[in-house]
């Protein structure tokens, strides 16, 4: 019984891989838009990626004028672009 367990755990951590992929979708997003690469994202290279401009002043939680990789992980893409 206990081997069958270890076997949905195993399962358990493939789903909890899954999910965590969306996330690493914007981690990349994130070095393509940082044309620089210093680290955080200006407004002229959001305009790279028109949803990212849309939506800059609402993830520039802190109004710096710059997104930061943490204000950037509640980025959502708008389905609809295309
Ligand atoms: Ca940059
Ligand atoms: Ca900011």
């Amino acid at each position: 019984m206990k081997k069958s367990i270890f076997t949905s755990a195993a399962a358990a951590s493939l789903v909890v891989a899954f999910a965590s992929s969306a996330v690493m979708a914007n981690d990349e997003l994130f070095e393509q838009l940082d044309v620089n690469g210093d680290g955080v994202i200006t407004l002229e290279e959001a305009q790279a990626h028109p949803d990212v401009y849309d939506q800059f002043d609402d993830l520039d939680s802190d109004g710096s004028g710059e997104l930061t990789p943490e204000e950037f992980e509640a980025f959502e893409p708008d389905e609809d672009m295309f």
